[in-house]
């Protein structure tokens, strides 16, 4: 079953109540048994609870409904109301998202819970909201690092002449061409056919995804680079977010706080069940000789950010202002 149909309750209250009804679609990469899976899941299951059956949805897993970029417009047009996003992708169509795209940006996922639970993730939600989508909520994603098939990756120069799959973002271009390698972008569920048959050497990402996508059969060098701490959001769009009533968003708001908790919940257990999963598989795992030798070649990434989107640069010192 690669859909969760949530609307049995919500078409009765249609039927008998006559009040305002919702039917959201939702739009979601992963797949069943993976932790934004379950908390999306829940959260409309809840929201049709809470709100009397007023906002009801049926979440599309598995990326069927298209690539991120073309969900990102989706939402903008209305042909989907809510979203597990990465903010990796997001950049593109929202340049304010790209901060959480910067290499090494936050000190650990801590610093970045810290940072977007508090008011920096409002603001951040704000901007995105412009551009008709904003954010209830940010789940976790752990760390990325670079996985290939070829070595352990334990110093910039590693990298130098390797092909690493990014995800669509022109600025993680610049990530791997300041380490000397050369980057293509490409959608998730192309990478695993790209690995096998050498379109690329590597790649990067959180465990978790290594491990669900089986990109661990195919590149069994894993390099704990930790260079990227990206979040994904529990994203609505903003135009049917603003046709509910102010007591519907507020029961909403509390659901999608309990999603949240379940997801960085699910998520922890996850990252240490898939680590265990790819080490029995013959997964080698290595640590970096020295984070800031990757951090500091990151400084034209930075540059060409803030010169495409001045804002960052005050984000960034707000980022950095908070311990
Ligand atoms: C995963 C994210 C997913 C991205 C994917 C990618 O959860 O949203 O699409 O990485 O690399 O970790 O494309």
């Amino acid at each position: 079953m690669r859909k969760t149909l949530i609307t049995s309750m919500a078409m009765a209250s249609i039927a008998f109540s006559g009040s305002a009804f919702s039917a959201w679609t939702g739009w979601n990469i992963h797949n069943q048994n993976y932790p934004i899976t379950d908390a999306l899941e829940s959260f409309m299951e809840n929201a049709e609870k809470v709100t009397d059956g007023r906002v009801g949805g049926t979440l599309y897993n598995g990326g069927v409904l298209g690539s991120q970029g073309d969900a990102i417009q989706m939402m903008q047009i209305g042909s989907i109301q809510f979203a597990g996003f990465s903010l990796g992708p997001m950049g593109t169509a929202i340049p304010e998202a790209n901060i959480v795209s910067l290499p090494f940006i936050f000190k650990n996922v801590d610093h970045m819970h810290r940072v977007l639970d508090g008011p920096f993730g409002e603001r951040l939600s704000d901007a995105m909201s412009k551009y008709g989508i904003m954010s209830l909520g940010w789940y976790d994603a752990g760390s990325r690092s670079f996985y290939n098939n070829a070595k352990p990756i334990v110093n910039p120069s590693d990298v130098e002449g390797m092909k690493f799959r990014v995800m669509n973002n022109e600025l993680y271009v610049g990530m791997i061409e300041a380490l000397g390698g050369n980057a293509t972008p490409m959608a998730f569920n192309e990478v695993y056919q790209s690995l096998k048959t050498g379109v690329v050497d590597g790649a990067e990402n959180n465990p978790p995804s290594y491990e669900s996508t089986n990109h661990y059969e195919v590149a069994k060098y894993y390099s704990l680079s930790h260079h990227l701490i990206i979040p994904e959001c529990l994203c609505v769009s903003t135009k049917a977010w603003n046709e509910l009533s102010s007591e519907d968003q507020t029961a909403l708001k509390v659901e999608a706080k309990k999603s949240v908790a379940m997801q960085r919940g699910l998520w922890s257990k996850r990252e240490a069940q898939s680590r265990s999963i790819v080490e029995k598989a013959g997964v080698e795992f290595n640590e970096v000789a020295d984070i800031t030798a990757f951090s500091s070649a990151m400084k034209p990434v930075y540059a060409k950010a803030i010169k495409e989107t001045p804002v960052l640069a005050s984000y960034i010192e707000t980022i950095q202002s908070i311990d």
